[in-house]
This record gives C-alpha cells, structure tokens and sequence, in this order.
C-alpha cells in the first residue's frame, strides 16, 4: 500500500522544529512490512500538501498533540477531499479517542503506540484482515462509535525497527537549543532509549506515556547511536526519553557503550529533564566521555510545598542542588525548566522559584507557564474546583506568554507578571547578555529572539471563558 503519514502545521512550537519521531517509528514499522511510505512534515516541507495528495495515497496517517488538533481535523478534510481514507492518531488521540470521530473527514482514530497498529490497519484496508482485529482503532458505524478491544503496549521494544530517518529532510530540522553554535548545516536526530515513566507529576499527561517504563536494551541503544553517528552522520543527538536515567546503572552502560563504540564524537544533550535522584557524578562523568554537552532537568519549582504537595515531583530541593553541582563538576552545560502557576501556588512560590533559577543559574532556563492538558492531574483538579478559559485546544500551548485558567486566590496576571519578571531577572543580567550575543545562533535567529523577547513585555490573556 501507499501510506502518508502527516504532522500538521508546527505553529505552536515555532521555535525549534524536531523530527516526529513517533512517525519515524511507524513509518519504519510500515517498510519492513512491505508499504511505501512518505513522510510529510508540515513544519518543514515546500511542497503543497494538495500536491503531494494528487501522486495517489491508499491512506493518510495523521499526528497530533492536543494543540495542534484543530490542524490535524484541517490536514484530514484536505486529505478526504482527495477521496483519501485518513487515520488520526498520537498523543491528543491518545487521550481522546472519540472527539475526533465527530470531525468531517475523518474515517478512524486510534488509541496507543501503532508501530504495530498501523501495520495492522494497512492490512484490515487491504482486505487481509477483519477491521474489528486492529486494536486501539476507533470509527463508526451506522452513525455509531465502535471502540476496538484497547491496544496493550509491548513489553519488548528492541524488536521494533530503528525509526525510518532516510524519510526525514533531516536538514531541514533545527539543531538542539543550540549545542553546536555556528554550525551552519546540521543533521539533528533524536532517539529513544525507554518509554513510559513511573512518577506521577501532576502537570504530565500520564495516560500517554504509561505508568510503566519500559526500556531498550543497552546493545539496541548503542546500535542505534552507532548507525545514527557512523551512517547517518549526525551532527547533534538529543535523547528525548521521558526518564531515560531511570536506572542509573543501565544509563551508565549506555555511556560506556558509546565510548566502546569510538562513537563518543557527536554532541548530544538530553532534550527533557533528567530525574535529578536518579543521577551522581559518576553518570555525568560518563556523559561527558561519552560526547554529552549539556544535561536538562525538570527543577520546576523553588518551594519544597510545591514540590511536594501540588506537583508531587517525587524530588527535593537538595537533591536538584546536587544534581547541578555533579553535573557542573562533570564538566557538562546545565538547562533548567521552571514552571509557573501551578494550581495552589502565590506569588510567594512563584518569587522562590525565580530566587531557586537564580541560585541554581543553569547555562539555560526555560520559564512555562502551567497549562492543564487534558489527562493530567492538574485538569481535573481544575475543572473541579477552577476556571479554564482557554477557548480551543490551540490555546493549551505551553510556550504561550498567557495563563489559561484561574484556581483561587491566584490570578493570572500575576503569573504573567511573576513569569516574565523571571526571564527578566534570569537572562538580562549583564554577563547573560554578553554570553548571548556571543553566539553566532543569537544573530543568525535574530527574529525570533526579538520575537519572543516581545512575549516577556506584551500580555495576551484569553478573552472568554469556555468552561
Ligand atoms: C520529544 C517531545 C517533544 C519535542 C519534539 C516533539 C516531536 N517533534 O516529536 C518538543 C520539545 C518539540 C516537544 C514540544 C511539545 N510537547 Co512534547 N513531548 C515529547 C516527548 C517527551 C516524546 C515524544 C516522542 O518522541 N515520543 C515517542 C514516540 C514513539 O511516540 P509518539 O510520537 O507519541 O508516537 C506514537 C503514538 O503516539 C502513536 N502515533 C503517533 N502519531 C500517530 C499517527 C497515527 C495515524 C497513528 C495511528 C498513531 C500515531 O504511534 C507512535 C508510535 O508508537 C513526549 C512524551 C512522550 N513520551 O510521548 C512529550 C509530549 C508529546 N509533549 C507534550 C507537550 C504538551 C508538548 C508541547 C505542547 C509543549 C508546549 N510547548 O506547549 C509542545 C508542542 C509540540 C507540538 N508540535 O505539538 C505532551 C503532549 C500532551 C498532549 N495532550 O498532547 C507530551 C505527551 C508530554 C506529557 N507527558 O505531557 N515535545
Ligand atoms: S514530568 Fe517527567 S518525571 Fe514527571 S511524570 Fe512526567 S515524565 Fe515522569
């Protein structure tokens, strides 16, 4: 068969564009099972989608996160008008299976990981299999929903294929936030060493991820990071686990393969924030040998109440000090991500946290704003007891300079006030400035960086309140 696989446009995450892995996975999923497959990424593609329509699909498989939904039902009208049958799936569908079912043009959804589901679906169009067998897969019939029997994930994770990146116009991507500056043509990839993460923050959509974690073996890993260095000629790597150090020991045995291998050469950083308890200077001494520039964590907050009570981080204050001092002392960059506006917090929490940056002072900080995705703890909380008034799924972007709900006594435009007073005091400290107009990255992106300077000064509330 022939199978399109689609990420809308990337308009909410305009700053940085990463390869969909997750269709990175299917797509190798789909060739090893015989089906010619083409990537289109709207982020990064010149050609006209209806173009790309017009050369003959049997299906088109579209991907969506919960702010990009509304362009996902846009890319499946455009695509059913081709008399195309469309599948949406991934993290919004993930969530919310049915919802999308109401939308014109669009024939099936499905719940899950598909690198299995997808080859499945191919099959059930083809006639060689009863559609009702596809788990995970959602449509309807006489007017009716039917739900298949739910999608179990796999335990094993080293039988699937490595991501299908000769789909990918991987030049097209930009590089990691940027760890090779001044380069000016870089191949970006990012792997997966796990899935799943067993904590339970309370700002994390944890019916997409799993409870449970589930890891790749050390030789598949190393393979991997192998082909991605030696034939892919990477320039950078970002790991984009949710937890990739889980296992302290394991992360260290990757390390050491990588060493082994003599494929230690590439810069890599890991994209999310490392589980501060689950680190010593041992590991990051590793990821330094190993070719790792720069190390994330999520700190989130400067007060140990809201650490523990609201987003129930499963991590103290000491143990992120420790983590940076190791890191540091590794030799390795620092990135630190903050959040703001977590339902129950003041403007005292918020001040700690901003005092916390400031002490921690990672090479990078990045300062969010809460945003209560469906599927999070932090949801449902607040459409219990709070106010949500963003208006459509578009609004729940992270990076928005904007609150999108009232919870007591807290309001909004304190948040506001309190989150760009953060980047403020953060990064116009002189030797900041300085750093930043060193780098070639800073010039060459020079819109964008007033652009997004411009967020920290204008404030955009949500006029209307949906719910
Ligand atoms: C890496 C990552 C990023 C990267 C890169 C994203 C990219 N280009 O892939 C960056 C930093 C850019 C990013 C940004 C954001 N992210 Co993010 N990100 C992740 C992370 C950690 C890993 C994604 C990944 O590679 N997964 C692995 C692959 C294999 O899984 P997958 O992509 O989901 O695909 C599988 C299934 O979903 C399914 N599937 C996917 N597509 C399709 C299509 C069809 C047709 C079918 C049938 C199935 C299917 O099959 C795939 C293979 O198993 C996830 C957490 C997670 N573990 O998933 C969060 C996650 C996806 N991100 C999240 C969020 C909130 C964001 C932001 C919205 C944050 C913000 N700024 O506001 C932005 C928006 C990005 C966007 N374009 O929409 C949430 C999504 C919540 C939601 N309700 O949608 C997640 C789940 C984190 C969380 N636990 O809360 N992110
Ligand atoms: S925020 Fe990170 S540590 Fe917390 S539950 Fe989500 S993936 Fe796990």
């Amino acid at each position: 068969m022939r199978v399109l696989l689609c990420n809308p446009e990337n308009d909410v995450w305009s700053s940085r564009k990463h390869i969909p892995l997750g269709l990175g996975y299917m797509a190798s999923s789909l060739e090893a099972a015989g089906h010619t497959v083409r990537i289109y990424d709207s982020s990064v593609e010149d050609e006209a989608l209806t173009d790309v329509l017009a050369q003959g699909w049997d299906f088109a498989g579209i991907s969506s996160t919960t702010p990009l939904i509304q362009e996902a039902w846009g890319v499946a009208r455009t695509v059913k008008a081709h008399g195309i049958t469309t599948i949406l799936g991934g993290p919004h569908l993930t969530l919310m299976p049915e919802e999308s079912l109401e939308q014109e043009g669009v024939d099936y959804t499905y719940k899950g990981e598909a690198e299995d589901g997808i080859v499945e679906f191919a099959e059930a169009l083809a006639g060689q299999r009863d559609i009702a067998s596809v788990d995970g897969l959602y449509y309807k019939r006489d007017g009716k929903v039917i739900a298949n029997a739910p999608r179990h994930l796999p335990k094993d994770i080293d039988r699937y294929p490595f991501p299908a990146h000769h789909l990918f116009k991987i030049e097209k991507y930009t590089n990691l936030q940027p760890l090779t500056d001044g380069l000016k043509k870089t191949r970006t990839f990012t792997i997966l060493t796990s899935r799943g993460c067993p904590y339970q923050c309370t700002f994390c959509s944890k019916p997409i991820t799993g409870k449970s974690w589930r890891e790749r073996s050390v030789e598949n890993v190393v393979a991997e990071w192998k082909w991605l260095v030696e034939d892919l000629r990477a320039t950078e790597i970002g790991i984009t686990d949710d937890i990739w150090n889980l296992k302290i020991n394991r992360a260290k045995d990757i390390c050491r393969g990588i060493i082994e291998e003599g494929v230690n050469t590439v810069p890599w950083v890991t994209v999310h924030g490392m589980k501060v308890n689950s680190t010593d200077l041992e590991l990051f001494q590793l990821m330094k040998k190993a070719g790792c520039k720069r190390v994330g964590f999520g700190v989130e907050s400067g007060d140990p109440r809201v650490l523990k009570e609201i987003i129930k981080k499963g991590q103290t204050m000491d143990m992120v000090r420790e983590a940076f001092r190791n890191a540091r002392k590794a030799g390795l960059q620092t990135m630190g991500f903050f959040i703001y506006g977590m339902p129950g917090e003041t403007e005292e929490t918020m001040e700690a946290t901003t005092r916390f940056a400031l002490e921690l002072d990672p090479d990078l900080a990045h300062f969010m704003i809460a945003a209560p995705y469906p599927g999070t703890a932090m949801y449902d909380l607040i459409r219990k007891e709070g106010n949500i008034f963003a208006n459509e799924w578009k609004d729940f972007a992270i990076q928005e300079a904007k609150t999108s709900f009232d919870f007591g006594e807290l309001q909004g435009d304190v948040v506001e006030r309190k989150w760009r007073e953060a980047y403020r005091r953060f990064y116009l400290r002189p030797r900041r400035v300085a750093r930043r107009l060193a780098m070639a990255d800073t010039w060459r992106r020079a819109p964008y960086h007033l652009q997004n300077a411009g967020r920290f000064f204008i404030s955009r509330r949500y006029k209307h309140v949906a719910s």
